[in-house]
């Protein structure tokens, strides 16, 4: 396969290059620690993101010598618990976080000693903030200006400040250009490498790690030439590269532990783009909206019947990995993912025991003589690409009580040794070679999860290129300098839709089954007393809500959490389950059935799904 993407290309790329281009490194908030927690479209009393959330949240509630910052359109069970709660107009972030970088500037509240120190680039930001007119962006934003003012005030004055953004700006109107204001909001303040504020974070993978080009010089997709960061294919783009008579046309997809006919922009192209490919092969735990669509499934063994783990590991000062193991014998017919790529590699003729002999009497005579033995194949880039399956094959058999899917962990922690040794010696695993190895034997027999790095916080400068953080990305500022008035004439379109919120029962399109869900089993359409109100609805009426793609039916909920002309469809629903006769019942609105394809960021081609122009009409009883 020459091409790849998952969920994070329809969510954090823009996150990622603006990150790769001021650090060179992926940074992640300190909030258990923060003095101020920064919260930008984001809802982390229901969608978590960091360890402990609602803890965190409310401790940070209840002490009068700790603030939170909350910037949603929605009164949140997190902005509930906010000291500042700007309550902004949908997809207006850009224009109120430049309102609040510029406050810092005209009132002198941005730490210069700290940046001469720290940053380059300052000159070029300030010229561009020096000029942003900030009454007039709040009056866009339609929050108070007083109120942005005291918060803005608040955080500057915090000895930490931890941010976190998330969909509500990532999925929305300038998201690439807002995360990169958002970030100089923390960085003029002086937020980094600190505690409680932004870190650089140790892993087992890659994730988050983005080459930085300049925009116009990143490697593209063949058809569309949408920009490829962290390696994947923007999702939006995916069924542009496919419904075309191009020569370079995609013309497989293998898609493995994802559901993108209803994850992902526009359900309705997806199933059309994937019917039209010559081979479609899903590996899955559940027959799902995409599985039913393949040419071949390959049922996969649950969670619960195989060793897995995650690579969202972000903790600091100690990170933390934990290898699953598997609490239930996995029924027949089923097999762990690395068992199938293995047979799809040796079936295809890219591997065969020839490959594997020679490294298997390497590990004969230990595990040095094997690490040897496997960077002499690493050397072939072709073999290289297919180390997973090598080592699954060689060394995963060797392992204890059928764990060898975890084989892969050895390079990985190997690899983690290597690009962090101090932060692998300080956990307690020693340096060198030796490192990796014993990382790897901790990960194999922690069964509760282990620290694999430990750091302090200065350790981020090191991290950084050129230990530096570059504040001016041009590309960004000059659309900064230079953003249009917003049209706020309702036309045909006179609500905003934010298709697919987290709610306390949702969870994507993990849980199908509809029972699980103790409140909120219909998946209701939020909107504000006040329209409803104007409408004559009441909790629970049929309304019809559309927008340029399509049209879903669904109850509402009238409450005064929301914005008038404000609509939230919760996310994961509208997934079709058998019940107990066997027949297939569809449960609540599937949000991508009125998602566009194109209404996508300029930049990295992540999708608007939380700014959608709709319209609401009432349906009869
Ligand atoms: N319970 C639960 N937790 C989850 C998930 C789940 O499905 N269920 N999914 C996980 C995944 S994959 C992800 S990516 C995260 C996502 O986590 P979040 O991003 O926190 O989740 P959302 O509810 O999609 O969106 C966050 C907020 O954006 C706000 N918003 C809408 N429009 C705007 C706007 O114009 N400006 C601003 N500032 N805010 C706006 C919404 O009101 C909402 O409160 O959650 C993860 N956690
Ligand atoms: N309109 C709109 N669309 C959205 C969002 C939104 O807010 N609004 N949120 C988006 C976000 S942030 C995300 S992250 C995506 C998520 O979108 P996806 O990643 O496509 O979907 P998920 O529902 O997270 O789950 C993926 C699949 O993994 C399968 N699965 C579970 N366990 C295993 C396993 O062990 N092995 C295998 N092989 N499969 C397994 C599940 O059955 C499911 O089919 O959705 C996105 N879609
Ligand atoms: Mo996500």
């Amino acid at each position: 396969m020459k091409y790849q993407s998952s969920a994070l290309a329809q969510e954090k790329t823009g996150d990622f290059w603006v990150g790769a281009r001021m650090f060179g490194h992926p940074v992640r908030a300190d909030v258990e620690h923060a003095e101020v927690a920064f919260f930008v479209g984001k809802n982390p009393y229901q969608s978590h993101g960091f360890p402990r959330a609602r803890t965190v949240l409310k401790e940070i509630a209840k002490d009068p010598d700790r603030a939170m910052i909350v910037l949603d359109p929605v009164r949140t069970e997190t902005a509930e618990l906010a000291d500042f709660h700007l309550q902004l107009r949908p997809g207006t972030d850009v224009y109120l976080l430049s309102a609040m970088a510029a406050i810092l500037v005209r009132d002198n509240l941005i730490d210069t000693a700290w940046l001469a120190e720290h940053a380059q680039g300052l000159d070029e930001v300030l010229t561009v903030l020096r000029a942003v007119p900030i009454e007039k962006y709040c009056a866009i934003a339609d929050v108070d200006p007083e109120l942005v003012q005291a918060a803005t005030r608040r955080l500057a004055a915090a000895r930490s400040v931890a941010a976190l953004e998330d969909l509500g700006v990532q999925m929305n109107r300038y998201s690439t250009v807002v995360s990169y204001i958002e970030k100089l909001v923390w960085l003029l303040t002086g937020n980094l490498g600190k505690p409680g504020t932004q870190y650089a974070f140790t892993g087992m993978s890659a994730i988050g790690h983005d080459r930085g080009h300049a925009a116009g010089q990143w490697p593209t997709s063949p058809v569309a030439g949408a920009p490829i960061i962290s390696g994947l294919v923007p999702c939006n783009v995916i069924t542009e590269e496919i419904l075309t008579d191009h020569p370079a046309r995609y013309r497989a997809m293998f898609i493995e532990s994802s559901n993108p006919v209803h994850s992902l922009a526009d359900s309705a192209r997806m199933r059309a783009a994937l019917e039209s490919l010559e081979l479609v092969v899903v590996v899955d735990v559940a027959m799902t909206e995409t599985a039913r669509l393949a040419d071949y499934i390959l049922p996969a063994a649950t969670q619960f019947e195989k060793y897995e783990a995650t690579f969202f590991n972000f903790d600091f000062p100690r990170n933390i990995f934990h290898l699953r193991h598997p609490v239930l014998p996995a029924p027949d017919g089923v097999l762990a993912e690395p068992e199938i790529h293995a047979r799809l590699v040796e079936a295809s003729g890219a591997l065969s025991e020839d490959d594997y002999a020679p490294l298997r009497a390497a590990l004969a005579q230990g595990r040095e003589a094997f690490a040897l033995a496997f960077l002499g194949v690493l050397a072939d880039r072709g073999k290289a690409k297919l180390a997973p399956v090598l080592l699954y094959r060689t060394l995963g058999p060797t392992l204890p009580d059928g764990a060898a899917a975890a084989a892969m962990l050895w390079a990985a922690a190997y690899n983690c040794a290597r690009k962090f040794p101090e932060s692998v010696e300080r956990a307690g695993y020693g340096t060198g070679l030796e490192a990796g190895e014993r990382l790897f034997e901790a990960i194999l027999t922690g069964k509760h999860g282990i620290v694999i790095t430990e750091d302090d916080y200065e350790v981020t400068w090191n991290r950084l290129r050129d230990n530096k953080v570059q504040l001016d990305i041009p590309e960004l500022l000059r659309v900064l300098a230079d953003l249009p008035d917003l049209d706020l004439s309702p036309g045909p379109w006179p609500f905003v839709l934010s298709a697919g919120e987290r709610r306390a029962f949702t969870a994507n399109t993990i849980v199908r089954d509809p029972q699980w869900r103790k409140r909120d089993g219909g998946g209701t359409l939020r909107m504000s007393r006040a329209d409803a109100d104007r409408l004559g609805l009441t909790a629970g009426d049929l309304v019809r809500v559309s927008t340029r793609r399509g049209s879903v039916e669904v109850p509402v909920d009238p409450t005064d959490r929301m914005r008038p002309g404000h609509l939230a469809l919760p996310n994961g629903f509208g997934l079709s389950v058998a019940d107990d006769t066997g027949a297939q019942v569809t449960t609540g609105a599937a949000p991508n059935e009125l998602t566009e394809f194109d209404s996508r960021d300029e930049w990295v081609g992540t999708p608007w799904h939380k700014y959608i122009p709709a319209r609401l009409d009432t349906v009869d009883a």
